[in-house]
């Protein structure tokens, strides 16, 4: 037997414990572990029934994603193959289930006997979000017993339910407090004094739906399903369930399953699962780093960001003193922090109290005393480098010695503001993006001197505040910023060569991404672009950026979507962009004034142009050690710049496409438009051996 599995009798009790740290996943051999554990149970006329268990943190938490990546040999038992031998038994067999039952670890509790978990017990069917479905028979037993309109939305949408969801949904059939082992075994005895039947949820029906209910299902997950395959691969499925017999419905089942793991969106989902896993390691910050406790946080501005950073402190209980220069914009942020959190009880999100609860953790100050003593301080003011220098040289003279500084610039030099400190080793940026109480991503930035301890305790507290938490290193822009100020720049270029903004941000909509450049500008705010420009021509005089166009919109007083006009219009309250005549002529006239000849400009150039000044980018940013890994690159697109989830990210986009591939092109333009698309000779080489980024 397997030591992944391991098999004791208690009295008349056969208990079969799954041990596969971390998640107890099904990898090779946990299937064969569990079948002999049956197998023995049947065998040995003591046993009247059988606990199947997970050790450690949880149940299963599904099949062993890492073998869909890299296939093991074949010929041990798999999932299938353990469901028949369960549904072979002649004894009873009672799931036993604590922390995550999720995927084929859920499948594997369906095709039991009987299920009963903890009240913190967690469930669901997170297949859709690596881009394949539950296909472990999942599709075809749950809407059996929670009847489809119930089934289908936890299956396209992936989420966890708790214990108590469960047992309404008829997913568990008890929930045992206190000791899991003992209260199943209780259970399993009382299952068989009773004499309950060997109940198989394959004999029960799927009833058919309300009429209608696939139609207004689809038009519910139509925007956030846009471009995946899972979700709709997941909808014929259950109709499976409904039309056809079991073993019928499996076999559609399984087709379904394969097409999706046949796909790139899988892959790619896939490796980004294991990307947003793999970007909290640091070679040399080990996991034995010593951190900080944060247990209180300050935040200087409260503007578009201070006040989302400060929510995400809040949200998990972390008392916040938020520090302004004015009265009038102290109230205006906290009048926007408020008005989020309304919007969110307003959508049945989150009740009253815990808003109420969270405001309460909210102390406003126009005075730097009142933040003192706050373990970490985020500075969120203007992006001007003098603003920022004065405020931490405020900083480092009165907050404690151990306080962490953290600033969320979108572009300055973290090191250059951390040398007018006599702490430098505790200066670090912590770049949030827009809306920061939304946006997953977080660029932890490290400086020269930022010591370790303060680098792990960010990282930590980046997963702490629900954040996805990625390191970067100093240089203009960081790698986010650095990579989209290229990808914006030839954007801006095909404007001026003959395309209009919304014919860019279409192909680029239509390859995913939730929103193309110029709605983004919009969303962002024109003006921290504009403050950047003026910025660089202020300290670069040799800098004669073309960015007219830019340029005089901002000095129309259009910053975006906070002006309700930006390089689209707005109606007053909406965030719909509405292509906007006046800056299309306003595109003509500026061309015509330089004799820039326009040209149709093909979307299928659009995206090339857009993603491969990512990807270059991106080569040089590794190559340059600013990030430490491809994957980590695909893991801020993915979180921080509404890059579509099922192609990863650029650079594993790239590595799909093949990098001989967009070499070649990234020569072609090179050729066509000059120094702006030198090639990486990172890329030159990977290419050349015919190697992908992630291999490296
Ligand atoms: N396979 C392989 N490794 C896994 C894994 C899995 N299913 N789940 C987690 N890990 C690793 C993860 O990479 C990390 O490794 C460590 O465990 C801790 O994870 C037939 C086909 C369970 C809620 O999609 O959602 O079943 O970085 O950091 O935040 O229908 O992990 O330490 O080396 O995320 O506490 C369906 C995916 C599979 C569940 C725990 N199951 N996992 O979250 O820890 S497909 C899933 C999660 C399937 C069947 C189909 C979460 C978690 P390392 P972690 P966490
Ligand atoms: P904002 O103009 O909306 O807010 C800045 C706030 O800082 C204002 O309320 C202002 O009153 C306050 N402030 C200015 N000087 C101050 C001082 N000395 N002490 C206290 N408060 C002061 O700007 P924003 O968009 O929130 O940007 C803030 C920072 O975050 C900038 O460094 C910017 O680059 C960065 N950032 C912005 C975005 C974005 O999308 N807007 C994204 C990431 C990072």
């Amino acid at each position: 037997m397997a030591n992944l599995v391991k098999f004791e009798k208690r009295g008349s009790i056969g208990i079969i414990t799954v041990d596969n740290p971390p998640v107890n996943a099904l990898s090779v051999g946990v299937p064969q572990g569990i079948i002999e554990g049956v197998e023995a149970s049947i065998t040995d006329s003591g046993i009247s029934a059988i606990i199947l268990n997970g050790a450690g943190r949880g149940f299963i938490a599904g099949a062993d994603i890492n073998e869909f990546l890299k296939p093991p040999p074949p010929g041990s038992p798999s999932l299938d193959d353990m469901i028949r031998c369960f549904e072979s038994s002649t004894k009873l067999i009672l799931a036993a289930i604590h922390g995550n039952a999720l995927g084929g670890g859920l499948e594997t509790a369906l095709a039991c006997h009987y299920r009963c978990g903890t009240s913190t017990s967690v469930y669901g069917f997170p297949e859709v979000l690596i881009g394949i479905l539950p296909g472990g028979q999942g599709t075809q037993r749950l809407p059996r017993i929670s009847g489809v309109e119930k089934a289908l939305p936890l299956m396209v949408s992936g989420e966890f339910i708790p214990a108590n969801n469960a047992l309404k949904l008829g997913i568990i059939d008890e929930i045992v407090d206190d000791e899991l082992l003992e209260g199943a075994i209780v259970f399993a005895e009382k299952l068989v004094s009773e004499k309950r039947p060997l109940r198989k949820i394959r004999d029960e029906t799927a009833e058919a739906p309300s009429a209608g209910f696939y139609e207004n299902f689809e038009q519910s997950i139509s925007k956030r399903a846009r471009g995946y395959l899972a979700p709709y691969k997941i909808i014929e499925a259950t109709k499976a369930a409904v039309e056809l017999p079991f073993e019928e419905g499996v076999s559609r089942e399984r087709e379904l399953f394969q097409d999706c793991l046949r796909s790139d969106q899988s892959k790619g989902l896939m490796k980004l699962f294991f990307g947003e896993r793999t970007c909290t390691k640091i070679p040399d910050v080990p996991k034995d780093t010593p951190t900080q406790k944060i247990s209180t946080a300050a935040v200087l501005g409260a503007g578009t960001m201070g006040g989302g950073i400060t929510m995400n402190f809040v949200n998990v209980g972390i008392p916040v003193t938020i520090l302004e220069m004015s009265q009038e914009a102290l109230d205006r942020g906290l009048d926007i922090i408020c008005k989020n959190y309304a919007n969110t009880v307003k959508k049945g999100r989150l009740s009253q109290e815990k808003m109420d609860q969270r405001i309460s953790l909210i102390t406003p100050t126009l005075s730097y005393d009142g933040i003192a003593d706050a373990d970490i301080v985020v500075e969120a003011v203007f992006e001007e480098m003098d603003i920022k220098k004065d405020v931490f040289r405020k900083l480092d003279s009165i907050m404690k010695p151990d306080a962490i500084l953290a600033t969320n610039t979108s572009t300055l030099d973290v090191d250059e503001i951390a040398a007018v400190t006599k702490r430098p080793e505790m200066v670090i940026g912590t770049h949030f993006f827009s809306p920061a109480n939304v946006m997953k991503l977080l660029e932890v930035v490290r400086g020269a001197r930022t010591k370790k301890e303060v680098i792990a305790t960010v990282m930590q507290l980046g997963k702490t505040i629900k954040k996805v938490p990625v390191l970067v290193g100093v240089c203009d822009g960081f790698v986010g910023n650095r990579m989209l100020a290229r990808y914006s720049k030839q954007a801006y270029q095909m404007v001026l060569e003959g395309a209009l903004p919304q014919d860019v941000d279409k192909a680029l909509f239509n390859f995913g991404l939730a929103m193309g450049p110029f709605a983004m500008g919009d969303l962002a705010g024109l003006d921290v672009g504009w403050r950047i420009r003026k910025r660089r021509a202020t300290e670069n005089s040799a800098i004669q950026d073309d960015a007219g166009i830019d340029d005089q919109i901002c000095e129309m007083g259009r910053f975006g979507q906070k002006t309700n006009a930006g390089w689209y219009k707005y109606e007053p309250g909406s965030r719909v962009p509405i292509p906007d005549p006046e800056i299309e002529q306003l595109i003509v006239d500026y061309c015509e004034e330089r004799q820039i000849q326009r040209r149709p400009i093909a979307s299928q150039e659009i995206l090339e142009r857009c993603i491969y000044a990512l990807v270059n980018e991106g080569a040089k940013i590794l190559e340059e050690g600013m990030a430490l890994r491809a994957s980590d690159i695909d893991v801020i697109y993915a979180n921080g710049y509404g890059f579509p989830r099922f192609r990863s990210g650029p650079m594993l986009y790239a590595d799909m496409i093949g990098l001989d591939k967009v070499y070649e092109a990234i020569c072609r333009y090179h050729e066509q438009f000059g120094d702006a698309w030198k090639p990486a000779p990172l890329l030159k080489r990977l290419a050349d051996q015919g190697k992908t980024f992630n291999d490296l």
